[in-house]
């Protein structure tokens, strides 16, 4: 069943005014037990919406809830996708304002820039990685807009995925020659390992979340385009940050990628 329109547009103004006013909501499922997939995508899509009207663009995509180490920290099993805005990507050793967050967090990801646009269905790795310009060592911060950063799935996709910024790594690396499921990846904080993974951890090849993205957006008759940056989702289990931390993502042949945050 799917909610009424009016609906779907309140309740994407309720997450965009918790992000803007960094003030957690409970999930929006304990409003509306039913809502669905389909409608959470919805709401997303009038999150992206509000924020192209205020001159927020987009220039990236993301896939969540990809490995082992995220499902298990946040209970939801589903793979998920959402946007990056363009006022929050920074480029490696940014200072980073967590003062408009509400309980950051970040996690080591392997980001792809196609040369070419990707449509499913029956898209696979082998296509992502013919279709592949580079790869990039990246750090996503995420902050969900819910109290105690708990959800279900309709209710993390609606919230376009906790996404809240991105860091990338200097070094762009062609992925042919590239053995992307063995790379290991160290997420340190303050410089203390905090967690480690190596690309398998995500859906076994990262370039398959790239492909499970492909055809998620066929099957809703869209594309990857060109040119965007796709986060292929945490690695590792994602770690809080405060004002003060220091946080960095080694990626083995991608080199590292660094941020400090403050308030
Ligand atoms: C949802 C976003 C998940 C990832 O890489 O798995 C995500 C969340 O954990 O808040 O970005
Ligand atoms: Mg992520």
């Amino acid at each position: 069943m799917s909610l009424d329109p009016s609906i779907i547009a309140a309740l994407a103004q309720q997450l965009e005014q918790a992000e803007l006013s960094a003030t957690p909501l409970d999930k929006i499922t304990s409003q509306y037990p039913a809502l669905g997939l389909d409608d959470a995508y919805a709401i997303q899509d009038a999150i992206r919406t509000a924020k192209a009207l205020r001159g927020i663009g987009v220039d990236g995509l993301k896939m969540g809830l990809t490995s082992a180490a995220k499902i298990k920290q946040m209970g939801v099993t589903e793979p998920i996708h959402g946007f990056l805005n363009a006022d929050h990507g920074y480029t490696s050793g940014a200072d980073i304002d967590i003062g408009r967050l509400i309980h950051p967090r970040v996690e080591a990801e392997i980001g792809f820039v196609l040369d070419r646009p990707l449509q499913g269905p029956g898209c696979h790795i082998g296509d992502v990685l013919a279709a592949t310009a580079y790869v990039v060592a990246a750090v996503e911060i995420i902050d969900s807009r819910y109290r105690d950063f708990r959800f279900d799935v309709a209710s993390v996709v609606a919230d376009n995925t906790s996404a809240a910024g991105y860091v990338l790594g200097e070094r762009r690396v062609p992925a042919l020659g590239l053995d992307l499921k063995h790379l290991g990846i160290v997420l340190r904080k303050n410089g203390q390992v905090a967690a480690t993974a190596s690309g398998a951890a995500v859906l076994g090849h990262p370039a398959a979340s790239v492909a499970m993205l492909a055809n998620m957006l066929g099957a809703r008759g869209r594309a990857i385009p060109a040119g965007v940056l796709i986060l292929s989702g945490g690695a590792t289990e994602a770690i809080p940050v405060s004002a003060g931390d220091q946080i960095s993502v080694d990626v083995q042949s991608l080199g590292s990628v660094a941020a400090r945050f403050f308030r």
